[in-house]
């Protein structure tokens, strides 16, 4: 395992879930963390504790990876030792709604599009220079098993995975001639505020979503990404895709 001692590493959406828990992950490991969210106060406090238990350096910056102009910003201002990204974690994305098309919300989709999507290509396209530049770095997006087979309901959240999905293979052949590497985490359940989101806060309803079986948590998905940033430099992960035992993909989980 390569250690990952005082590598810068940017995380989108650290405030909560995949993205709080790999930042602890991370942190424990004695990397220095760029962690950003929308919820400021969330990820003041996370740094504060991060801080506190590991005695690592934590940069939280409040960035909305939708807004374009926010994002350019917050990349373009970080202060000089902070510059130099190691690792960048995309992993700020949600669902919204369980529409089928024909009733879908425009909103919804808006919404996970702008995120998904557009927000992890605004983050990446300048992040990703300076590792160029550099001949250095790892961008390890957080794609889905919803990226990989569509269900009901979840065609435009779907779409938004398959994208990821698309931009990572992409960009793994663009930055193929340099040191650069790029993969791809991609979980199927993972019990998180994902479905309560998705509800809009109907906390029962969510629930439901990880009734009878043993979701992923997490950690599990955190531990993933943390083995791909592990590997030795010539070892790119290009994808990792995990699911609990119980479910066999999109479509199928076996619920006791
Ligand atoms: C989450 C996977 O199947 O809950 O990305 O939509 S699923």
């Amino acid at each position: 395992m390569v250690s990952l001692k005082d590598k810068i590493v940017f995380i989108t959406g650290a405030s909560a879930g995949i993205g709080r828990a790999s930042a602890e992950l991370f942190a424990s490991e004695g990397a220095k963390l760029i962690i950003t969210a929308r919820r400021e106060q969330l990820i003041n406090e996370l740094a504060e504790g991060l801080n506190n238990k590991y005695g690592i350096n934590v940069l939280p910056l409040k960035m909305d990876v939708r807004d374009r102009e926010d994002v350019k910003s917050v990349i373009g201002t970080l202060p000089e030792e902070w510059k130099s990204v190691d690792i960048l974690i995309n992993n700020a994305g949600l669902a919204k709604g369980v529409e089928k098309v024909f009733e879908g919300d425009f909103d919804n989709w808006d919404t996970m599009i702008d995120t998904n999507i557009k927000g992890l290509l605004y983050v990446t396209r300048l992040v990703l220079p300076g590792m160029i530049e550099r001949d250095s770095g790892h961008v390890i997006n957080l794609g889905s098993t919803a990226g990989h087979m569509s269900y009901a309901g979840a065609s435009v959240y779907c779409a938004t995975k398959y994208s990821v999905r698309a931009i990572s293979d992409a960009v793994r052949i663009e930055t193929a001639d340099s040191s650069v590497r790029v993969s791809s985490v991609d979980p199927g359940a993972v019990e998180t505020d994902f479905s309560n989101v998705r509800f809009d806060g109907d906390k029962e309803r969510a629930k439901k979503v990880y009734k009878g079986f043993k979701p992923l948590t997490a950690v599990d998905v955190a531990e993933a990404i943390l083995f791909c940033a592990t590997r030795p430099e010539h070892a790119n992960i290009n994808e990792i895709i995990l699911s609990s035992t119980s479910q066999a993909n999109s479509l199928i989980i076996n619920r006791k």
